[in-house]
């Protein structure tokens, strides 16, 4: 095929996004053509106001599809035709399709989560998970924390009716299973067999721990969303204390692994697109 494959993110301030490169690169070694342009609101100077027209220029210029990130995952659902159910139930889309000009939301988001944790920490204890952050990651986590077997799931953010609104949505969704919002981390991490971090803390310019230290013991497992950097102090005080971890980069590969597929039709070598993240 010498078709050249368009697609891109909506998003503000996504300068620094490692898309365009993994998608990039994935397709070129698959031997097609594909170009994944930033559609940054920050750079345009414009807000989630301006989607309708975004995603109206991007169909019109002959997109697959697209990403959406920050601020625009819940705001764009206004604007598609179909939902998939996962998407529905997240409230989330992080991948619309175009096709016979139609929209089609999805959330790769929580797949992406999913499947490094299911290859990571297949069999371990889910009896309680903490989830610390219950915005747009926290969202996906939740709900592919649920899907993997969670029995009672704890939801804490500072913001108390975040916390307890997601909790709520979800609990809904999965009625066999417990699931709370808590604004106190101390209180939820009593008897917990897992920690997944879901908040901006760690990340490159929010550095620092989500939880007091003590609260972090070799009993636990501990997943990280943040991937900028790959190693948190989290993780590095997790792995000082025992526990086995899981990093953010298999979530940001896996995301896209299923947008790539979402956006071409094709499955693409996900060993390969995390080669091409870890050498980044
Ligand atoms: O959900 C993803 C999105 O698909 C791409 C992205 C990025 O490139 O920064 C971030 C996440 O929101």
């Amino acid at each position: 095929a010498h078709d050249k494959v368009l697609v891109g993110l909506i998003g503000a301030d996504i300068q620094r996004s490692k898309s365009p490169y993994l998608h990039e690169q994935e397709a070129a070694a698959a031997g097609f053509h594909l170009h994944y342009q930033l559609i940054d609101l920050t750079r345009l100077g414009k807000g989630v106001e301006a989607l309708p027209e975004l995603l109206a220029a991007a169909e019109a210029c002959g997109f697959a599809g697209v990403n959406i990130t920050h601020p625009c995952k819940q705001a764009v659902i206004p604007y598609l035709d179909e939902l998939s159910e996962d998407a529905r139930q997240i409230g989330a889309v992080n991948t619309v399709v175009f096709r016979d000009g139609k929209r089609y939301g999805h959330n790769t988001d929580w797949s992406g989560f999913a499947e490094p944790f299911r290859r990571h920490f297949a069999g371990d204890d889910l009896r309680r998970v903490v989830l610390l952050g219950a915005g747009g990651a926290g969202s996906a986590v939740a709900h592919a924390l649920l899907v993997a077997g969670t029995q009672e799931l704890v939801i804490v953010d500072q913001d108390a009716a975040r916390a307890a609104g997601l909790a709520a949505r979800l609990q809904g969704f999965f009625a066999d299973r417990r699931v709370s919002g808590q604004t106190d981390v101390q209180q939820a991490m009593q008897g917990a067999s897992g920690l997944v971090h879901a908040t901006p803390t760690g990340m490159y310019g929010h550095p620092g721990l989500p939880l007091p230290a003590e609260l972090v013991h070799g009993g636990l497992w501990v997943a990280e969303v943040v991937y900028f950097p790959l190693e948190t102090e989290l993780l590095q005080l997790a792995r000082e204390r025992g526990c086995r971890v899981l990093d953010g980069g298999g979530m940001a590969v896996w995301q896209a692994v299923g947008a790539f597929a979402l956006f071409t039709g094709r499955a693409p070598d996900s060993q390969r697109m995390e080669q091409h993240f870890r050498s980044m």
